[in-house]
């Protein structure tokens, strides 16, 4: 591969974070283990921009996991933030901020009749499981090999994104009888689930899924999937949970749900609706968030929930979330897509390419994936050269096979262009 001298200012910041932060990052993907070379240390970012501290500019397809659907430092949530700044950076107390969101999520899904900021989407996952529980009355719950819900010690079983780039998708450190209530099956596998209410309907409080899950990269549900998970509990009083963080205001302005028409009972978001800032939310039908402390004897708290400067930054971002925006991400994804389907058939390398909207993932393995037994037949160390590669020529895709590249409205044409053709370098070299 062409290029591969790391970035001083990078390589000399990653040995100092190694010494004082476990694997020198906050969040274990973010290491590059998966891809080799050395982490690129971020110093700002502007629209689909991310500068690096050597000064090394990249097309981001990461925006920060998600949230940065309208591009980096847009100028109005950056106006949003400033001025909520000045007002204080947290209260404890409630503000009509808050409830201003509150009302703009519930109008966004027709589903959600009560919602309760949180910090993040692991807090939410955590948060609507609970309120499952204790509005069923039931223990066990039901999550899909392969979909990440964030780290709290009950999901951690099975999980994909990065406990399943580091093989670890069952963490140590989760007691045996915590993960005991977690079963799992195979997503996209109605009758797998149909059977499991027929065995254990009765103990089941909740089945919590990735409508499109982004985390064993995206992989699209088959048709009639979802609307199979919302029946199978209500046939046996169960809560359906669609964790929508990732998919929320990203597939459609109303997520996966208002993409299908479906109404699950409970939803959880994050990403997005946060505009960049720790925030995130569960929300669903009233008689479940009537369960919530005060109302209800599920108790869920937080001192930052709902936190002002995150809220503006919110309210700023879902603000701009209309026709035009989704209409040009429908764009420039199908030009990535096809893109990189067409520099892939000008190789015999076994890839395919998976989208839904602006999510996408390039899978070296051979299509279509639809669970993770066959994510997990992807050719890791061919996807690391890639990365490596796209990397080296100023394109930063996620840097794991099984995490889903994400594009915003700031994406030119001409970006898109520019990555299609390093790509289409990169898959040749692969080759050799
Ligand atoms: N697990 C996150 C993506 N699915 C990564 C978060 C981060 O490293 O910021």
């Amino acid at each position: 591969m062409s290029q591969r001298t790391e970035p001083a200012a990078s390589s000399a910041l990653f040995a100092r974070a190694e010494r004082v932060i476990p694997g020198g990052v906050n969040s274990p993907v973010r290491a590059f283990r998966a891809v080799g070379g050395t982490p690129r240390f971020i110093a700002r970012a502007e629209g689909a921009y991310l500068y690096d501290e050597d000064n090394i500019k990249y097309v981001d397809y990461i925006g920060s996991w998600g949230p940065m659907i309208l591009g980096h430092a847009h100028p109005d949530v950056v106006r949003a933030i400033q001025s909520a700044a000045t007002r204080g950076t947290s209260y404890g107390a409630p503000t009509a901020l808050e409830v201003q969101f509150a009302e703009t999520i519930v109008s966004l899904y027709p589903s959600i009749e009560m919602v309760r900021a949180v910090s993040s989407g692991t807090e939410a996952t955590m948060a609507a499981i609970r309120a499952a529980r204790g509005y069923t009355g039931r223990d066990v719950i039901i999550k899909f090999e392969g979909c990440y819900h964030g780290h709290a010690d009950f999901l951690l079983v099975k999980a994909g994104s990065g406990a399943a780039t580091f093989g670890v998708p069952d963490s140590a450190g989760v007691p045996a009888a915590t993960a005991a209530n977690t079963l799992t099956l195979p997503f996209n596998d109605a009758s797998a689930l149909a059977s499991m209410f027929e065995l254990r309907g009765a103990e089941i409080a909740a089945v919590i899924v990735e409508p499109v899950v982004g985390n064993m990269g995206c992989v699209p549900p088959k048709e009639g999937f979802l609307a199979a998970i919302i029946d199978l509990c209500n046939r046996n009083n169960a809560v359906s949970i669609f964790d929508e963080v990732m998919t929320g205001c990203r597939v459609s302005k109303s997520g996966m749900q208002g993409r299908a028409g479906l109404s699950p009972d409970m939803t959880c978001l994050g990403k997005i609706i946060g505009g960049g800032m720790p925030l995130a939310a569960y929300g669903g039908r009233r008689v479940i968030m009537e369960k919530i402390a005060p109302l209800g004897p599920v108790y869920q708290a937080g001192t930052l929930s709902g936190n002002p400067i995150a809220v503006s930054a919110a309210l700023a971002t879902l603000n701009h979330l209309d026709d035009a925006l989704y209409e040009k991400l429908e764009r420039r994804g199908a030009q990535l897509e096809a893109g990189l389907n067409s520099a892939i058939a000008e190789t015999k390398i076994d890839a395919c390419v998976q989208r839904v909207g602006s999510m996408l993932t390039l899978f070296f393995a051979r299509g279509p994936i639809h669970n993770w037994d066959d994510a997990k037949r992807s050719n890791t160390a061919q996807f690391g050269r890639f990365h490596q590669g796209m990397l080296a020529r100023g394109h930063y895709f996620p840097p794991a096979q099984f995490e889903a590249a994400f594009i915003s409205g700031a994406h030119t044409e001409a970006d898109i262009a520019s990555t299609v053709k390093a790509a289409r370098d990169v898959l040749r070299e692969l080759e050799r």
